[in-house]
């Protein structure tokens, strides 16, 4: 058994200090040290595969991160780590725990998944290994993590048995409640503007210093036929992960962050509404092209007709939510959006379908990854809109 600290001063050394997760009760001492050290960045996730998004922003941003989960939250994670961080070849370090592990008396709903853990790690090609639970162990086991993940780009894996970790004195504060953002009306009688026309209003508004983080499916593709740039990352996977992704990125720049989400992604991963508010980045503007349907796979509905994204915004947190349906009220939102600190969320009702012939982005993903994060490194040169 060691101490949380005999793990997070030596990680930290190496320069692991974001962290973000979900927790499980085999975690707790471990977890509540990272949350009240005060060297050290903690989110607190809504999912594990948020808490994978967010992270991989924040490696973006120049982070080197670790997730922490429990085992059976691994299944949430899935889609991001395969279809995020290994086609962007973007590393973390995972620790998940080991409930229903073989041998130990757990409850049933973990005995499946303690059984198969280093199967799926194996499946998803993760390397891994035991967490260290003698503090002789533990550097070579942190050195060993970080030479793989700087080898490779990808996430490496400890699986946390139970009782690895000592009981501490750490115990968090409760967060804090938020008063609700101001919702901003401009609607109007115009016909609802075409993904493209919006997407290049959007371009023509935002600062050159601005990063841009487009959803999966045909938003990135027209983005990337309007104009391919260092600080536009086209999330090709992961749906529903591009504001966990932009909160990432918004924590750790001073740049204007965008998030440019559809209405069926955001659908599917609510709860980074509420991480958001909560974490409450000035620099994030969270831009929902709601056509109410999932256009990049054949129009079917979604249920966002039904759903005010800008009030659900506000009442999580966000400083401002606006609604708009037309180009008018769109620029207007963004005009007010960029102008003062945030989050800010601008739903945008559009209409369905897309631009013929669309492109798919050539630059590959690594590519993509490895560019904006330069470009997020880079020093932001002088912009009169920012
Ligand atoms: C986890 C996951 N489920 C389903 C898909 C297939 N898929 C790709 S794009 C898309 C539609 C996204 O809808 P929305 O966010 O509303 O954007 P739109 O296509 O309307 O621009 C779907 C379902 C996927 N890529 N990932």
């Amino acid at each position: 058994m060691i101490e949380a600290d005999d793990f997070l001063n030596p990680a930290k050394a190496l320069g692991y200090d974001f962290y973000c997760g979900v927790p499980c009760s085999f975690l707790t001492p471990f977890i509540n040290t990272t949350i009240t050290s005060p060297t050290l960045d903690y989110v607190a996730a809504t999912s594990e595969g948020e808490a994978v998004a967010i992270a991989a922003g924040a490696w973006l941003a120049g982070r080197k991160t670790v997730v922490m989960c429990q085992n059976s939250g691994l299944g949430n994670a899935v889609n991001p780590l395969t279809s995020l961080n290994y086609p962007f070849q973007i590393p973390t370090l995972l620790i998940t725990t080991l409930r229903g592990a073989p041998g130990l008396a757990d409850e049933p709903q973990h005995e499946l998944m303690g059984r198969i853990t280093h199967q799926m790690l194996d499946v998803m090609e993760i390397p891994h290994a035991d967490f260290p639970s003698d503090k002789r162990d533990i550097e070579k086991a942190l050195n060993t993590a970080d030479q793989s993940m700087q080898k490779s780009g990808l996430p490496y894996a400890f699986t946390m048995a139970k009782g690895s970790v000592a009981d501490g004195t750490g115990q968090p504060q409760a967060s804090r409640s938020l008063p609700a953002g101001r919702i901003h009306d401009f609607t109007d009688a115009s016909p609802l503007p075409s993904r493209m026309a919006a997407l290049e209003r959007l371009l023509a508004h935002a600062p050159q210093s601005a990063a841009l983080i487009a959803t999966t499916g045909k938003s990135g593709r027209e983005l990337f036929t309007l104009a391919d740039r260092p600080q536009h990352l086209y999330q090709v996977g992961s749906m529903g992960c591009a504001a966990a992704m932009g909160l990432g990125v918004a924590l750790n720049t001073p740049r204007k962050t965008i998030v440019i989400d559809g209405d069926g992604a955001l659908l599917m991963k609510m709860g980074s509404l509420a991480t958001i508010g909560s974490c409450a980045p000035e620099n994030l503007i969270h831009v929902v092209m709601d056509n109410a349907s999932y256009d990049s796979t054949g129009g079917q509905p979604t249920v966002s007709p039904g759903v005010d994204f800008a009030q659900i915004a506000a009442s999580c947190g966000y400083l401002h939510g606006y609604t708009c349906n037309a180009l008018s009220g769109f620029e207007k939102a963004l005009t007010q959006a960029l102008s003062r600190p945030g989050p800010h969320l601008v739903h945008l009702k559009i209409a369905p379908g897309s631009a013929r012939n669309l492109g798919r982005p050539t630059v590959k993903p690594p590519a993509v990854a490895r560019r904006f994060r330069d470009f997020l490194a880079s020093k932001p040169a002088n912009d009169q809109s920012n």
